[in-house]
């Protein structure tokens, strides 16, 4: 080992210290993982994705005495989860694109969390804009680079599966990006990705935009990441939380269901 690099080791002493003494709130982005967890429905001739599932192999019983265990099933995109850039035929030739070999530190960066609320609950078709975010930089400074971008749009204070896919007959009406925003945030802002409350990273519409699918061909299209079904982000502030979100070591995994965490001064 090298010499050790004494302002970085107070800094992790420090944030040690934080985390236990409760300087630093620890704030759990995740959803429960059950059975009732929507997952993204797809129109035919779509082929579709299992919900989650847990099938007891022993509880202490004469299938295994003294031990508990369960085998799960579910599709990668699943609940709280990160989609990779080999998700998407744009991102399938980058190097290093899928869950099992994206360099580790990608997964943690500074939050910039967006608030339209108002907004979505106004209009569930709501498009954040380029001239959104840059009004959100007048007031809280520029997005740094490899941050993860948050769209606080309290989605996920809809519990019911219903009114959190909001479908009607012509698809889901639940609110994402507009197309000119994807490309200023990947491109001009060089983010890790961005993170939001709805089942995926599209607005619910998006199969009908120009590129279809706008964030998940133009963000994995740019080597970026996504997260799909966050909570919480309203407990979080604008800027100065750290997010943490590894997904599973899944060799050429498209994505997984993950823990998502924040670091949030308290
Ligand atoms: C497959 C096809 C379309 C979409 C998605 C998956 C997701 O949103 C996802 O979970 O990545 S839009
Ligand atoms: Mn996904």
């Amino acid at each position: 080992m090298s010499a050790p690099n004494q302002p970085v080791t107070q800094l992790l002493a420090a944030l040690a210290g934080a985390i236990v003494q409760g300087g630093i709130r620890v704030v759990d982005l995740t959803v429960p993982l059950e059975p009732a967890t929507p997952t993204i429905q797809l129109p035919p001739p779509f082929a579709p994705s299992k919900p989650f599932s847990l099938e007891e192999i022993s509880r202490y019983d004469e299938r295994g005495p003294a031990w508990y265990w369960n085998n799960i099933a579910c599709g990668e995109h699943t609940g709280t989860h990160f989609d990779a850039p080999i998700h998407w035929v744009t991102g399938k030739d980058y190097p290093n694109n899928a869950t099992h070999n994206i360099p580790v530190e990608r997964f943690i960066g500074p939050a910039c969390v967006i608030d339209v609320a108002a907004e979505a609950k106004a209009n569930p078709d709501f498009l954040l804009t380029r001239e959104i975010v840059e009004e959100w930089e007048r007031r809280h400074g520029r997005i740094p680079t490899h941050a993860w971008v948050l769209i606080r749009t309290d989605w996920s204070h809809r519990k019911a599966a219903k009114e959190f896919l909001n479908a009607g007959p012509d698809g889901s009406h639940t609110p994402g990006f507009h197309p000119q925003c994807v490309p200023f945030l990947a491109k001009e802002r060089d983010i890790l990705g961005v993170g939001v409350e709805t089942v995926g990273t599209d607005a619910g519409q998006a199969h009908g935009f120009d590129p279809m699918f706008p964030c998940h061909t133009i963000m994995h299209g740019s080597n970026r990441f996504g997260l799909a079904s966050l909570t919480n982000l309203d407990k979080l502030p604008p800027t100065g939380a750290i997010v943490i979100a590894p997904p599973l070591k899944i060799i050429n995994g498209s994505g997984s269901p993950l823990r998502v965490l924040a670091l949030v001064p308290a």
